[in-house]
């Protein structure tokens, strides 16, 4: 029987074994899926403390049902470790390592590398290897398939790789990675057909296209698409407070449109580790080939603009209600990049922090995700809403919409709301917005 046809095999009984290498909030509710599906899933990560932590239950990721996770341990399903020879033991290696930005806005696929100059230690004929981490077109080709073919067997002869991206949305109760079709570009027909095989097992829609490129670039699609987007509604946002115009009755009037219209909401900034970063790797690579990616570029621009605007609005309102030349005082309410998600990653609240110091303004923040925010090297705390501690700030900015705050409250015990998110949905005395 053929390398592909025992694989193929392995996979319809349920009897391949799965290494997921990267248990983060990809890595970890694919294992569990797999795993809960009838697969042994060795789960391979560099960090011992995360090892520990799923063997005892403890809670890292949202969305993941940890006591699931160790029902899985205990029945020998599911087996978390950071020895690197499972490897050699396993017929499938997913890997879903970060592909974050350096500092300098260019890709960092170290990782990426990393785990497939490990994969390739231990590889062995009948392997298929799927990269998930988001990158670059041409990544899975040029960077993965040649460390591979460092162990002398061939693609799609011995081994088949291919691309697929991870959509995982943590917490998003609507769409479980089960209900998320996946899209999967082998370098071979075959490596396709075996992902598409595998994947199926456990997600309803599973779409195969000619090539991993393809597979690469449709992923830095859907992000740039929501990138654009934003941007477009905060220089509406701009245009529209420069008009005087309400841009948030503004959206909701196109909403009216039943075709051809989609709404996205201004704010104080993108933050995240996928919308900010995810189309820097297209352009990045477009730049290599000598092509500059405008709408990319303009559109980070834009939606890097936003805190800065944040501040000079907060400014301006300041000037409106202060005489004393005391130093203003303001509350940052919310620090995560988006509503009740506990990442602080790319936050534009970090970004508003950073300025409203660097003009001499006092700052403090609230966000019971954040119970400490390290600012200006100072760990501070995050301050408790009550009434005596509200009186205490010259505004209040909110910069993070998370649902459990007392909106009520704070309107009526703050002297002053700027709303960068339309929580408040009308102006008051004391409320402005964005
Ligand atoms: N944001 C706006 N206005 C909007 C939407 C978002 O300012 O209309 C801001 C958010 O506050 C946040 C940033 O943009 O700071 C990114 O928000 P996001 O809703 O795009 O959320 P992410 O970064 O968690 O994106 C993820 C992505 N998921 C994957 O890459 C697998 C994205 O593809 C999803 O579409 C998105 O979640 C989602 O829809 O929740």
């Amino acid at each position: 029987m053929s390398i592909e046809r025992l694989l193929k095999k392995k996979i319809e009984e349920r009897k391949a074994k799965i290494c997921v290498v990267g248990l983060g909030y990809v890595g970890l509710p694919l294992a569990v899926e797999f795993a809960s599906k009838g697969y042994f899933v060795y789960g391979l990560d560099t960090s011992p403390s995360r090892i520990k932590r799923l063997e005892r239950a403890e809670q890292y990721i949202v969305g993941v049902d940890f006591k699931r996770v160790l029902s899985l341990i205990k029945k020998k399903k599911f087996l978390p470790t950071t020895g690197q020879n499972v490897l050699g033991n396993s017929d499938v290696i997913i890997v879903c390592v970060p592909t974050p930005l350096r500092k300098v806005k260019i890709p960092n696929i170290s990782y990426v590398s990393k785990a497939t100059q490990a994969i390739k230690k231990y590889l062995k004929k009948g392997q298929l290897i799927i990269l998930e981490s988001t990158s670059y077109p041409t990544t899975t080709r040029e960077i993965v398939l040649p460390i591979l073919k460092k162990s002398g067997l061939v693609e799609e002869k011995d081994f088949f790789l291919c691309f697929s991206p991870e959509r995982v949305n943590p917490g998003d109760k609507k769409f479980p990675i089960t209900k998320i079709s996946k899209v999967v570009g082998g370098l071979s027909f075959k490596s396709s057909e075996l992902a598409k095989d595998l994947y199926s097992k456990i997600i309803k829609n599973v779409v195969s296209v000619s090539n991993p490129e393809v597979a690469e670039t449709a992923k830095l699609l859907e992000n740039t698409f929501r990138l654009v987007n934003i941007a477009l509604e905060n220089e509406f946002a701009l245009v529209c407070d420069r008009l005087g115009i309400n841009v948030w009755e503004v959206i909701e009037a196109a909403k009216t449109k039943p075709f051809g219209f989609m709404p996205f909401y201004p704010g104080p900034g993108i933050g995240g580790h996928c919308i900010p970063c995810d189309p820097v790797y297209l352009s990045w690579k477009a730049k290599k080939l000598g092509f500059k990616t405008k709408m990319i570029d303009l559109a980070s621009y834009i939606n890097h603009f936003m805190p800065k605007f944040v501040v000079a609005k907060v400014e301006e309102q300041l000037k409106s209600v202060r005489s004393s030349e005391k130093k203003a005082k303001v509350l940052i309410l919310g620090v995560t990049y988006k509503k009740d998600v506990k990442d602080l990653r790319e936050s534009p609240a970090l970004d508003i922090i950073e300025e409203l110091k660097r003009k001499g303004i006092k700052v403090d923040y609230s966000d019971p995700l954040i119970p400490y925010l390290k600012i200006d090297q100072i760990d501070q705390k995050s301050t408790s809403l009550t009434r005596s501690n509200l009186r205490k700030y010259d505004c209040v900015v909110l910069v993070t919409d998370h649902s459990y705050f007392d909106y009520e409250f704070i309107r009526k015990n703050s002297k002053l709301v700027f709303d960068t998110r339309n929580v408040y949905k009308k102006d008051f005395d004391n409320v402005r917005r964005l």
